[in-house]
């Protein structure tokens, strides 16, 4: 038996953050043995905001670099860049003639990001979500490893891909999400009630993947904390919350045993253990990140560009025939 297909990428926009390493990055790694496995770096998607082009052809290479020391390994997954394979651009075309204006209105990214005026807001943006379908469904994908901010976009993914195969005949395999039971929503540090986020003003609310020891220990020395003294895993203190979960995932422990460990214990202890646990848990990532230089960056790309553009033509020419598009 063939291994089952995952598909996953990440937006070249700005730092990388412990949210997105712990609500989909650890996963990813933890997931390419056992599955046949292609990660993307989706540059197209970032066009949906402004972008200072300098900075993102450095983000770009940048975050291959995030995705190797990450651990993920290129010669079990592929990496590659979304603008290398021209077939997401097409099958976006396609399947924006599938989509509703309705249910592309309906997604909450897009009134975030909109900040409640849709009448400015670019066109790319709106039907972003297309964009990501497109990515999915070229690579037969049965599973999607993604944080919970993305859960409804999946949802669109598989109306479009089911609509698809009712009018034209079965043509796209319909994807699972996988949303990890903890940390899919890792919070701000400065605010829990919003998810910690590269694009949030305020930077001590977000640990970055390339902080150093002193500014991880700041940052959680200053995070704030919810009335009361217990440390559990308690939803309706979600600052607590949050902090014991990242504790939980960068520790590798059970909620038993995290609860255990702080029983009896004040919020500064709980901290300093928290920080110093975080800084462990990245070190070996911040030592891997400086060791991949330009050229293997660069090959390992242009290989996973390879593979990924047979895999997305296939799909794209099986796409065309049943619309009775000539190709
Ligand atoms: P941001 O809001 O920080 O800009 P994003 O979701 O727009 O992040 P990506 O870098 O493309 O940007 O996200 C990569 C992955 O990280 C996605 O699967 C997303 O669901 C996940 N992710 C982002 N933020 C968090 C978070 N706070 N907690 C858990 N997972 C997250
Ligand atoms: N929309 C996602 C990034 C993304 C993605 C994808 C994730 C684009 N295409 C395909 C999984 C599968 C985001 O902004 N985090």
């Amino acid at each position: 038996m063939s291994k089952k297909r995952i598909f996953s990428g990440a937006q070249p926009t700005g730092r990388l953050h412990l949210g997105n390493y712990l609500g989909a990055l650890k996963n990813w790694v933890e997931l390419q043995d056992e599955y046949d496995s292609i990660f993307c770096i989706v540059n197209l998607h970032a066009l949906t905001l402004p972008q200072d082009p300098k900075t993102l052809r450095k983000s770009t290479l940048d975050l291959a670099r995030v995705y190797l020391a990450a651990g993920i390994d290129p010669s079990k997954a592929v990496i590659f860049l979304q603008s290398d394979v021209p077939a997401h651009a097409e099958l976006t075309w396609v399947l924006l003639c599938t989509a509703r204006m309705g249910e592309l209105e309906r997604m909450t990214q897009f009134k975030d990001k909109a900040k409640g005026n849709t009448e400015r807001a670019g066109v790319g943006l709106f039907s972003y979500p297309v964009l990501m379908a497109s990515d999915i469904l070229l690579y037969q994908t049965n599973l999607v490893p993604v944080g919970h901010d993305q859960k409804q976009h999946l949802e669109l993914t598989r109306d479009l891909a089911e609509r698809f195969n009712r009018d034209f005949g079965e043509t796209f395999t319909i994807p699972e999400v996988f949303i990890p039971k903890a940390g899919a929503r890792i919070r701000s540090l400065q605010d829990p009630a919003k998810k910690m986020s590269k694009s949030d003003e305020n930077e001590a609310g977000a640990i970055f993947l390339d902080d150093g020891a002193d500014a991880i220990a700041k940052k959680i020395k200053r995070a704030v904390t919810d009335s009361g003294t217990e440390i559990s895993f308690d939803e309706s203190r979600p600052a607590i919350h949050n902090l014991l979960t990242i504790y939980q995932l960068v520790t590798g422990k059970s909620e038993q045993e995290c609860v255990d460990n702080f029983a009896g214990k004040g919020y500064g202890q709980f901290k300093a253990e928290l920080a110093d646990a975080v800084i462990e848990y990245l070190r070996p990532f911040q030592e891997q990140i400086a060791s991949f230089d330009d050229a293997s960056v660069a090959k390992i790309l242009q290989d996973g560009a390879e593979k990924a553009r047979s895999i997305a033509s296939e799909t794209l020419a099986d796409a065309y025939a049943k619309l009775g598009i000539v190709t």
